[in-house]
């Protein structure tokens, strides 16, 4: 399947085929600052880091973050300097709408995103943009956010609006990046918009209508757009891979179903071929619900309409993978307070022996991406992947040479995936281009190939040794 030229088996390296993407990503919320500028309106972040600084490290903001509002040229000459093909970055609605509604349309918004992907295309580097990155506008919130169904038909609004202004620069297109992330850890955790006692109940609400606002989305481009622009629409999902913690039946079923639950949640109504949610998912969670007193499952149901209209709504999969987590069976009773964690029934560790990162939850375990990569083939029929993140964080500093060593083994385990196992992955996103806003973890977990200075007055970026090396790979296309 993959091209390789003897010249470059001679040599020993290790090649992608030439047609391979090695692109970067950010997410606005994390870069652009301007958080109140030229009309823009509040987003869940805006509120929530306002509010509640006691969640966030340090008490930090984004409001200013990497100001990428200002300085996109910068960073598009940054990645001119990478070489690389692609730049994934995602547009923040309440730019676009301030209150996340169609009948206020924020000009400004509508221009930044333009220049954004003007300055790209000079550069030869295609724009991938996802839809949304965790930043709902906040008046939409108050209308309980994506728990309420209605927010997904406003989605789809707001995604007929991108189509028609940026449909023929766009490369790709994603409509979320990770749900599980922000339904999860916003509906059920410390993420915006913080509701930590939900788990259970609101994180499900959160997932349903999210499906439903993909597929609509999926199927209004189908309708209004697909004469008009060849754009291919994918999704993106967070995979950690989950191993067993040991051979015991137990635990090998545990890991199956925490993947289930966590990569299947999205996936399996997408790209299985019997779509809506994965049987164990649906399994424990309606007999669960039954035993703690409650009337009706709370993972919803879709009708036989939206399952059809879900099914098959993606071009293609975008993977985050950064981790491994171990899993064991939990033989604890299950308490009578719905969670998500007890759903699952598994309980989440990491090996101590595993090198660490500047991060309690990034461990150094490049398999687990060959794992992970041939699972989502194994399970969904080796659906078209393009890695959207993967990336280690650690503490300032430009000889950045664990970042060098951890793009090398996590690519190799890829360029095993493709070239022995048969993967159908296609492109590789290296998360970060910049140092930026790390959420609750403030600007402690530094992530970038160039380093931000968030203290300089002119957001300073200075080269880390692991742009040099990434530049070398996107370029040749070899390790
Ligand atoms: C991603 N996990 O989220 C996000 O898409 C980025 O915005 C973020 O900056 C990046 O990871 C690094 O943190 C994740 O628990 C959140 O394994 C949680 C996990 C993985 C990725």
């Amino acid at each position: 399947m993959i091209a390789v030229s003897a010249h470059d088996v001679a040599e020993g390296k290790l090649c992608f085929p030439e047609n391979f993407l090695f692109g970067v990503a950010t997410a606005a919320y994390q870069v652009e600052g301007a958080w109140n500028v030229s009309g823009k309106g509040e987003s869940i972040w805006d509120s929530y880091t306002h509010n509640h600084p006691e969640r966030i490290f340090d008490h930090k903001t984004g409001d200013v973050a990497a100001d990428s509002y200002h300085l996109f040229k910068e960073d598009v000459r940054l990645m001119v300097e990478l070489g690389v093909q692609f730049y994934r970055f995602s547009i923040s609605w309440s730019r676009i709408l301030p209150n996340g509604l169609i009948n206020h349309i924020n000009e400004d918004g509508i221009r930044y995103y333009h220049e954004v992907m003007d300055e790209l295309i000079r550069n030869n580097i295609q724009p991938m943009v996802t839809m949304y990155h965790w930043d709902l506008p906040q008046y939409l919130q108050e209308l309980g956010g994506w728990t309420n169904p209605i927010v997904s038909d406003y989605f789809v609004d707001y995604a007929r609006l991108l189509f028609q202004n940026y449909g023929s620069k766009v490369s790709a297109w994603l409509t979320f990046n990770e749900p599980l992330s922000f339904c999860e850890n916003g509906y059920g955790g410390s993420d915006a918009p913080g509701r930590l006692e939900s788990s259970g109940i609101e994180d499900y609400l959160c997932g349903h209508n999210v499906l439903r606002a993909h597929g609509k989305v999926y199927r209004m481009y189908q309708t209004e757009f697909q004469t008009q622009f060849s754009t291919k629409i994918g999704i993106t999902f967070h995979f950690s891979w989950r191993a067993p913690s040991s051979q015991s039946a137990d635990d090998i079923t545990a890991a199956e179903t925490a993947r289930q639950f966590a990569t299947g949640w999205f996936a399996h109504p997408i790209f299985s071929k019997t779509g809506d949610y994965p049987p164990i998912m649906r399994k424990r969670i309606d007999s669960i619900s039954k035993i703690q007193g409650f009337s009706r499952s709370r993972l919803p149901y879709f009708t036989p309409d939206e399952i059809e209209m879900i099914r098959g709504s993606a071009d293609f999969l975008g993977l985050n993978h950064y981790t491994t987590y171990l899993v064991s069976k939990n033989t604890k009773t299950i308490s009578p307070k719905p969670s998500y964690a007890d759903d699952m029934g598994g309980i989440k560790s990491q090996k101590a022996s595993w090198p660490t990162s500047n991060s309690t939850w990034v461990k150094v375990v490049p398999w687990g991406f060959r794992l992970a990569l041939n699972w989502i083939k194994r399970e969904y029929d080796n659906p078209p992947v393009i890695v959207t993140e993967n990336g280690v964080p650690l503490e300032k500093g430009l000889l950045d040479t664990r970042r060098i060593e951890y793009i090398k083994e996590y690519l190799k385990s890829m360029h095993t995936a493709i070239t022995k196992d048969n993967c159908n992955v296609y492109g590789y996103t290296h998360w970060s281009l910049i140092d930026n806003f790390e959420w609750t973890r403030g600007y402690s977990e530094r992530f970038g190939l160039y380093e931000v200075d968030f203290d300089s007055p002119n957001k300073t970026r200075t080269p880390r040794l692991s742009s040099e090396y990434y530049a070398r790979i996107s370029r040749t296309k070899c390790l």
